[in-house]
């Protein structure tokens, strides 16, 4: 298996100058010709060979400059194609392919899908379609013609604009796009099918009108509006917040059923997975709106981080992943309320990117080798490439992180570039010497923070120690320190914030700690009481926080803090700590279990408060955030009894005051998916979740909530909260559920979903029935992750089984799926990274069953690096 490195990095001996395709597409099969424009760059020796990539190619013909190629000039195979001696000159390769959509069970390439042809090229799909240097730093401009059965395909998509269509003869028709702006070729896309569509424009900021329109299956159109008026906003807000204007005529999108992940930034040809495009009141939760403006405006600002200035190679892939995931939480907080928009994204950083970076997975936002690119796009890629520029613009301040994205983009527009290179113009247009900072970037692992401080009543001084420590990582044993940004206050007796005279010992700006070293000591003067600090405030930097702080000061922050973020935190860590010290057996004490119920309480009566703030106050961390608590030695059986006993305690003198407060809480009619009703909403399911969680009054609020129900957020939430407490009523909702909306894929996934979440001892045996119906749509992503993905995250009892039950049916899934899909395998696999976290027991039959895995399988490289990797 060969490993990639960044080391290696070398520019092409050739270049491309510009594309020229020709797709003839027909039922049984699809021919490509490429017309590619290459030229030798000036420091290449006259004969070097010129080596494109290919994946599964078959290659029909070659031509240079129209005359075809003798045998022994090149050298053709599956996966490349080598022209031996190519003219020391410019000159043009012309070859034909033949290609099998109808077979591409990969979805990477040209496939179908419900008939529709489509593609998805990043990361190196394009070289399923034709001879290519497939690699991001190979820009050029594409002329695309497509020829296909007018009855099946009336609608004929590709990058840019249509130049030109007609009428082909024998049934066919053809269309001519043409994309103006150099790409490369991850971002080639076309579309044949017969498809529905809505169309909408948009005046841009100098007062150029853009089409919009979103493609579906004829039907769906309907539910496609959300999409279009998500994004209209995204395109405004992006003038506004960094200036950025569209730069085409014509802007669309297609929404297909199978794809690999969310969504593709195509230029101008944005391709969707239809599960974050379609939306209706009856089928679609408030989560699956709020995830649809989000992926909307994602894939729209990857316009300018990502295809104006793309990556130099895959290595910087969180160049444009990290910077337009900040771009894409951004945009929600200033359309939503930013406070919770900044619980939701630190509770899935904590929920998935804390437990790769501490894993056998972990590896830098910017990594140095791969085996398998696939197995990258990752949430350390993403997520934690967010909290960078996040941090990044907390250093600098609003000004002048903006001042450094408008010479990102001034500087670097049609390039192809790196992460250093983005580190510059921030360094340039603002002088700030960010060599230490870069280091969060190269470095994997979740920092963590103590904290000890102590105050001299006598002279009126407080001091505060902060210490960085960075485990070790798969093959990084030795950690430097960070530069992390501690946005703080000091919140006196009286719950009011408190000043201070002097401070030394560090850097402090403001309401900003520099913590740069391994341990900083701070020393405030003229601090009149004993504050209780509050740190990291807005979660300022993406590391775990060891406070000494007692139950009191936490619950006296959740009164007191006037960050959102720090209230919701330290009532969570109060939870926290409570059942993970009751898992390994030291019970809570009546006293602090009292102080957490009338904190919760006082919360949920709070006035100034958000009803979505109050729903994230009131969530108990999840199992499987408790078993990471922990971190070693994790007896999922003991989390959940723990958990289960606290809920009740908790729940159980106020189950008549959280009943009441459910009752009372009306949420207004007609549905609208807007920020305020969706918080009403959860908060409501938040009650709702407690009352089932830890009283015996749950179980049936939730039957009747699930009846009475007049939207998907509330059925749903009533049959998953019914499913995930396994209630006497789930069997019964659920098969309610599978009938009510059958026909429905995207709802059948919510199904999957709430099925796999349960803990009962039959849930293992009911998903093997599931899968060998033969009905089962078995080369679908989002039916399978649904099901297996939702299961090894989220259902730690039952994946973790102490019998290797759980882990044995995951990895004979995997074996299957790989054959089919191996991105959506490896993906399935990585669940098995807790591993090292579990008692002995659980992980022996988890090495076992992957043990097992790898001994009798023939695995591709995705599945194979990841096994690898966890086993190592
Ligand atoms: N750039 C694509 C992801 C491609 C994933 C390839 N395995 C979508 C996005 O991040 O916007
Ligand atoms: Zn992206």
């Amino acid at each position: 298996e060969q490993t990639i490195y960044l080391k290696d990095y070398a520019p092409t001996p050739y270049r491309i100058v510009s594309v020229d395709l020709d797709f003839r597409i027909l039922e049984d099969g699809t021919r490509v010709r490429a017309q590619l424009t290459i030229e030798p760059r000036a420091e290449t020796a006259p004969g070097t060979p010129l080596v494109l990539d290919g994946d599964e190619l078959k290659l029909d013909s070659i031509a240079i400059d129209g005359a075809p190629l003798v045998l022994s000039a090149y050298v053709a195979d599956a996966n490349s194609l080598t022209i031996v001696e190519p003219p020391n000159r410019r000159f043009v390769l012309d070859t034909q392919v033949t290609l099998q959509p109808e077979a591409n069970t990969r979805l990477m390439g040209l496939y179908r899908s419900s008939g529709t042809w489509c593609t998805q090229c990043e990361p190196e799909g394009f070289r399923r379609i034709t001879y290519y240097l497939d690699r991001p730093d190979i820009l050029a401009p594409f002329k695309v013609r497509m020829t296909a059965p007018v009855a099946v395909a009336p609608v004929l998509l590709a990058n840019g604009n249509p130049i030109d269509r007609g009428d082909a003869g024998d049934g066919l028709h053809y269309a001519v796009w043409e994309d103006p702006f150099p790409k490369p070729a991850y971002l080639f896309a076309l579309v044949a099918g017969d498809l529905g569509a809505i169309t909408d424009s948009f005046t841009t900021m100098s007062g150029r009108k853009v089409d919009l329109a979103i493609y579906c299956t004829h039907g769906k159109e309907g539910e496609c509006h959300y999409a279009m008026d998500s994004l209209k906003r995204s395109m405004a807000w992006d003038e506004r917040r960094f200036g950025r204007e569209y730069d085409l005529d014509i802007f669309n999108i297609v929404a297909v059923s199978d794809f690999n992940f969310g969504a593709m930034e195509n230029k101008g040809l944005n391709i969707f997975n239809d599960r974050l495009v379609f939306a209706k009141p009856e089928t679609a939760t408030d989560a699956n709106y709020h995830g649809i403006e989000r992926v909307i405006a994602h894939e729209y600002f990857h316009n300018w981080t990502g295809n104006r200035i793309t990556c130099r190679d895959w290595f910087q892939l969180c160049l444009k992943e990290g910077l337009t995931v900040y771009r894409d939480q951004e945009f929600t907080s200033d359309e939503r309320s930013r406070p919770v928009q900044r619980i939701h994204d630190v509770q899935n950083l904590r929920t998935s990117q804390f437990p790769e970076d501490g894993g056998p997975l972990a590896h830098p936002p910017r990594p140095d080798h791969y085996r398998e690119i696939n197995n990258f796009y990752t949430t350390t890629v993403y997520e934690k490439g967010a909290e960078i520029v996040r941090m990044l613009a907390t250093l600098l301040g609003e000004v002048d992180f903006r001042k450094g994205m408008d010479l990102y983009f001034e500087r670097h527009d049609g390039e192809a570039t790196t992460i250093e290179a983005f580190i510059k113009v921030f360094e340039d247009a603002t002088g700030t010497d960010l060599g230490q900072f870069i280091t969060w970037y190269l470095q994997a692992g979740t920092p963590q923070v103590e904290v000890s401080d102590s105050f001299d009543a006598a002279s009126q001084t407080y001091t505060l120690t902060l210490s960085q420590k960075v485990d070790p990582t798969p093959g990084q044993p030795d950690k430097q320190s960070l530069l992390i940004p501690v946005r703080f206050g000091l919140i006196g007796p009286n719950g009011n914030a408190m000043s201070w005279s002097g401070v030394s010992g560090g850097t402090v700006r403001d309401d900003l700690i520099l913590l740069d070293k391994d341990s900083v000591t701070l020393t405030f003067t003229g601090v009149a009481n004993k504050p209780v600090p509050s740190l990291f405030r807005g979660f300022s930097a993406p590391v775990k926080l060891r406070s000494s702080l007692t139950q009191d000061d936490l619950l006296f922050l959740a009164r007191h803090d006037s960050d959102p973020f720090n209230r919701w935190d330290a009532l969570q860590t109060v939870s926290t700590n409570l059942i993970a010290e009751a898992a390994q057996g030291r019970r809570w004490t009546a006293a602090q279990a009292d102080a957490l119920r009338q904190a919760l309480i006082d919360t949920l009566d709070n006035p100034e408060l958000d009803p979505a703030f109050k729903a994230q106050a009131i969530a108990i961390p999840a199992e499987t955030a408790l078993g990471r608590h922990i971190g070693k030695d994790v007896d999922p059986d003991a989390i959940a009894r723990a958990r289960h006993d606290f809920v009740t305690t908790l729940v159980g003198p106020m189950a008549d005051q959280l009943e009441a407060r459910y009752d009372a809480l009306t949420v207004p009619e007609p549905y609208s998916p807007d920020a305020a009703q969706a918080g009403r909403r959860s908060l409501r399911n938040g009650l709702l979740t407690l009352l089932t969680a830890g009283s015996d009054r749950g179980a049936a609020l939730a039957a009747s909530q699930y009846e009475a129900a007049s939207n998907m957020t509330d059925r749903y939430a009533a049959m998953a909260i019914s499913a995930h407490y396994w209630t006497d009523e789930a069997q019964a909702l659920l098969g309610d559920f599978r009938t009510r909306f059958a026909g429905d894929p995207l709802v059948f996934d919510k199904w999957l979903t709430a099925s796999a979440q349960a803990p009962d001892d039959g849930v293992i045996e009911r998903m093997r029935a599931i899968l060998a119906a033969p009905d089962f749509p078995r080369t679908n992503p989002n039916r399978l992750r649904s099901l297996l993905g939702s299961f090894v995250m989220s259902n730690p009892t039952q994946f973790a089984r102490a019998d290797g039950a759980g882990f044995r049916f995951v990895t004979e899934a995997v074996a299957e799926i790989d054959k089919v899909n191996p991105q959506v395998a490896s993906r399935v696999l990585t669940g098995f990274r807790i591993l090292p976290t579990l008692e002995a027991g659980r992980r022996d039959a988890g090495r076992a069953a992957l043990d097992a895995l790898k001994a009798q399988h023939t695995l591709s490289r995705n599945v194979g690096e990841i096994l690898d990797r966890i086993l190592a």
